[in-house]
């Protein structure tokens, strides 16, 4: 599949910079957990979406990572766009947090996936990380479903060489072999985070997700 890279514009949602912070009415504040297994990057997607929505952020964002680069706690910023639906608009404030993958650290990921809204799955396309992609996998099916939260799923690092193909990802988690699900959503998203590409496709997907969800609730 080609990685597509969608303009802004193109979408569905429209993010812009006019945040009404005085229209309490129609404000609503989600949460997005990016999780995955060590090292897949999660931590990426999230410097990616940090510059991408430049100017649309509440808070700097924050990092706390140990000397290796690997995230100790959590990454944490604040997104604000606005979104309309029926000529209603909304406000949205996106509380987006990434958690650590680290094994050694698995309690601290129940308290970043606390209350969280919708889930991103960031797999790791290296052959030899199989293993921990299923069990990290596993543990936000656990969490995910019983709360019915809305997750996709990434599979990043494609530019690896020897990047395990799509299909047999998909064979190992037992997921469905088609691309699309009928809403046109991606079963698998391909990404390379490194280089941005497809990281705001996948993640305007997942808010659009969280919309509906809440929509669906109410
Ligand atoms: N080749 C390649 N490397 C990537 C890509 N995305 C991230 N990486 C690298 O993978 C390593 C881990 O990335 P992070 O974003 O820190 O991973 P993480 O999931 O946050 O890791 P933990 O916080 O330790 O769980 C870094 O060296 C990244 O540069 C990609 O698309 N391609
Ligand atoms: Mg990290």
């Amino acid at each position: 599949m080609e990685l597509e890279q969608r303009n802004l514009e193109d979408d569905k949602i429209e993010m812009s910079e006019e945040f009404d912070f005085n229209d309490s009415e129609t404000m609503i504040q989600f949460k997005i957990v990016y999780w995955g297994p060590g090292e897949s990057g999660k931590t990426t997607n999230f410097f990616r979406l940090r510059e991408k929505f430049d100017l649309l952020k509440l808070t700097r964002g924050y990092s706390i990572e140990t000397t290796e680069g690997r995230t100790l706690w959590e990454d944490s910023l604040y997104l604000l766009f606005k979104f309309t639906l029926k000529d209603i608009k909304f406000n949205i404030i996106c509380h987006v947090v990434t958690c650590t993958g680290q094994e050694r650290f698995l309690s601290t990921r129940e308290y970043v996936l606390d209350g969280a809204d919708g889930i991103m799955f960031i797999g790791d396309s290296d052959p030899e990380k199989i293993e921990q992609n299923k069990r990290s996998f596993r543990e936000l099916i656990s969490f995910a479903r019983p709360k019915k939260i809305p997750y996709l799923i990434q599979l990043n690092k494609r530019d690896l060489k020897g990047a395990i193909a799509i299909k047999d990802f998909k064979l190992h988690l037992g997921l469905p072999l088609q691309e699309k699900y009928p809403d046109g959503t991606y079963i698998v998203y391909p990404t390379e985070a490194l280089q941005g590409k497809n990281v705001i496709p996948c993640f305007q997907d997942l808010i659009l997700q969280v919309i509906f969800n809440y929509f669906k609730e109410e």
